[in-house]
């Protein structure tokens, strides 16, 4: 058991709670976070009303691993399944799992997820049925309400799921997904049988079905109905969010609203209204219409009244990638816009890049706003809320979270005294105040294709982030003490228990 700081708990007024998760946004990508190439209006306002932490990390640099921990308080390698996932995977929360929607249940709230989904799908007993009712969905795992797409913008099916069924289904063309080298399907546009059907070329990988004129990692047959136009799919996410805010208050019920937002992972398919917002390209463009999104949020909270009455958190899964597989110049265009902001690697990697992310806090609870330099992890969300709730957790619930809700309304400045991150191979970053360690392990320092560097390297590695933040200088000879300690550490927190 790693929670701290366990306080007398009391119950606070029922605010309400919306997180609005990102998917690839860097530390550097917002204007609040330094970015003068990106005009981003409503988080900017969020931010300068709220509270903005500069070490607030996820636990992982990659999406299924970091959801996976935001959403049970559990770091990642408690469950050997967290790895980013296939569209037609089974769902690797257990269903007797303890969560933070099924917290919020508990006190009362109404709880609803939008979105992005990416945790796996069906209980894994049998491959999933694309065309019934699918047994493990969100619904199962505390959100009372559930509109999601399956995995990632770029992996099929390219549907949506309302509870356990896709919207839009027809049983004249049923919907059938594969995950095989070669496709199954004869009868389906694929990337190099039909390149004349190509709106945009893959750089790497999403070269197996043609879906809206873009490759995809994985086929997919049937569900024309089904199927999501990408410029869409803002809108149609964000009209969902604002629906489930509006029944919420009809129902005279605080609640917890879970807004996964797709942008800006890729394919970056901005709406026509945003096409060209910025001198960036889509992954520019699609940026400018995520901050358009919460703003639009932030409107509908008011219009209903209850702005001041609910808290906002505003985040990342993890960090940034300009090239994650399609030509859309992400690269060409950047100029001298940093998506990392000062620090080095980035999506995928374990040096701070991966998993050092913007999050903000909007809340009336606040006690201090402006900038906050607390140590915090996406995992402490559960514990936190559980204080904020004034809901005893069982012990075996959220393992690794601890209650860090005085650190999130800005009245402890310090936060965690460490921290555990991965990279996508799961080598560890262990934080302690100011010293990052990084583990050794095997594998390439630099991903050619993403252009990332991945911090891999058979050596240990040593930072102090005081004087370092851009993490230059391996200091791992100098400190040979530290890192013996800080491995050990590791070691520790890797081989402490939870039963399940
Ligand atoms: C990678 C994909 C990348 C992205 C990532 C998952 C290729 C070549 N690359 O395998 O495009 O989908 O998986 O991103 O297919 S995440 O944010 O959901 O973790
Ligand atoms: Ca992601």
């Amino acid at each position: 058991m790693f929670r701290q700081g366990k306080q007398a708990v009391k119950k606070s007024a029922q605010q309400n709670v919306v997180i609005i998760y990102a998917d690839d946004l860097g530390f550097g990508d917002l204007g609040c976070y330094g970015s003068r190439k990106i005009d981003t209006p409503n988080l900017d306002r969020l931010c300068a009303e709220g509270l903005k932490f500069t070490n607030a990390y996820s636990t992982s640099a990659v999406c299924t691993p970091a959801r996976f921990s935001i959403l049970t308080g559990r770091y990642p390698f408690r469950n050997d399944q967290a790895h980013i996932l296939p569209g037609d995977a089974g769902c690797i929360i257990k269903r007797e799992l303890d969560t933070v929607p099924k917290l919020f249940q508990r006190a009362g709230y109404h709880t609803g997820i939008v979105g992005k989904w990416h945790l796996g799908l069906g209980d894994g007993s049998k491959p999933i049925d694309w065309n019934q009712e699918i047994n493990l969905t969100p619904i199962d795992l505390g959100f009372e309400e559930s509109f999601i797409f399956p995995a990632t913008a770029d992996r099929v099916p390219c549907v949506f799921l309302e509870g356990r069924s896709v919207v839009n289904l027809d049983s004249k063309d049923p919907i059938e997904v594969s995950y095989e080298a070669e496709s199954p399907f004869e009868d389906i546009p694929t990337y190099y049988k039909n390149p004349e059907l190509l709106r945009v070329r893959s750089s790497h990988g999403h070269d197996k079905s043609i879906v809206n004129g873009i490759g995809r990692i994985g086929y997919m047959r049937g569900g024309s109905k089904a199927v999501w136009k990408d410029e869409e799919l803002a809108e149609t996410f964000l009209n969902r969010a604002k629906q489930f805010i509006s029944d919420s208050c009809r129902a005279e019920k605080p609640f917890f609203l879970y807004y996964a937002l797709h942008q800006p992972h890729v394919p970056r398919v901005p709406s026509a209204r945003f096409e060209g917002a910025t001198g960036l390209g889509p992954r520019g463009d699609v940026i400018a219409e995520l901050d358009w999104c919460v703003g639009e949020v932030m409107a509908a909270l008011e219009k209903e009244g209850i702005l001041d009455n609910t808290m906002i958190i505003f985040s990342s899964d993890n960090g940034p990638v300009l090239d994650d597989g399609y030509l859309d110049r992400a690269y060409e265009l950047n100029g001298t816009h940093r998506a990392a902001g000062p620090l080095r690697g980035g999506k995928y990697s374990k040096f701070d890049g991966g998993t050092r992310i913007p999050f903000i806090v909007y809340s009336s609870a606040l006690t201090h706003r402006g900038v906050s330099e607390a140590l915090i992890s996406q995992v402490d969300l559960y514990a936190s809320f559980a204080h904020m709730l004034g809901i005893e957790t069982g012990e075996d619930s959220a393992v690794d979270s601890q209650d860090r809700y005085a650190a999130l309304i800005g009245e402890d400045p310090a936060g965690r005294s460490e921290l555990m991150t991965e990279d996508l191979t799961c080598g560890k970053m262990l934080r302690c105040g100011s010293w990052v360690y990084l583990s050794p392990s095997e594998g390439a320092p630099y991903m050619p294709f993403t252009r990332i560097e991945t911090g891999l390297s058979k050596d240990p590695q040593l930072y102090n982030m005081d004087y370092d933040i851009g993490q230059q200088n391996n200091i791992a000879w100098d400190y040979a003490d530290q890192v013996e300690k800080m491995e050990k550490r590791l070691q520790e927190i890797l081989t402490s228990e939870s039963t399940r």
